[in-house]
């Protein structure tokens, strides 16, 4: 069973996650507005997978007899002012929900709770894929130009993540 210290703390993780989807969502509409209708596809996707993980943390509480709360989220504060704006942020935040997850981990070992260790490393992994996910939006902004890039590299990097793969 979750002791209530774990619980308050994947709840705070669940809203995380929560605030995590507004925030792609708000980036997606960035990029719709700027024409970029492949990126802001990747990145609405991308706002459901982050659902897809309030969920899963959700569900993981009730599994082990605790109770999880929706909580409110802020309104995202994201202005991006270019593309290569648009896709620091996405890394900035990764990052910050890395530490987030190993601060989970942490807690995890310290309680010496190995359900919740375990259940913790799927995040563990699966931060390693957004991290690298956005590294390569950065690079492959970078390759097409940066800010400078013309439309025809923006065109065609806008195209292939319409197109990219969706992730679990
Ligand atoms: Fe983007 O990550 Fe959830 O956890």
């Amino acid at each position: 069973r979750l002791s209530k210290a774990m619980e308050t703390s994947l709840i705070k993780q669940m809203t995380k996650e929560n605030q995590a989807s507004q925030i792609y969502l708000a980036l997606g509409i960035w990029a719709d507005t700027k024409g970029y209708g492949g990126v802001s596809n990747f990145l609405f996707r991308h706002a459901q997978e982050e659902r897809n993980h309030m969920i899963k943390i959700m569900m993981y509480i009730l599994e082990r007899g605790g109770t999880p709360k929706v909580e409110a989220v802020e309104a995202p504060k994201v202005a991006p002012k270019s593309m290569t704006d648009c896709f620091d942020l996405v890394l900035k935040h990764e990052i910050d929900n890395t530490n987030a997850i190993y601060g989970l981990v942490n807690q995890s070992m310290e309680e010496k709770d190995w359900a919740t260790w375990n259940f913790a490393q799927w995040f563990v992994k699966e931060q390693i894929e957004e991290e690298k996910l956005a590294l390569d939006l950065i690079d492959k902004l970078k390759i097409a130009g940066g800010d400078r890039a013309s439309d025809e590299s923006l065109f065609n990097l806008d195209k292939y993540l319409a197109d990219a793969p969706d992730e679990v």
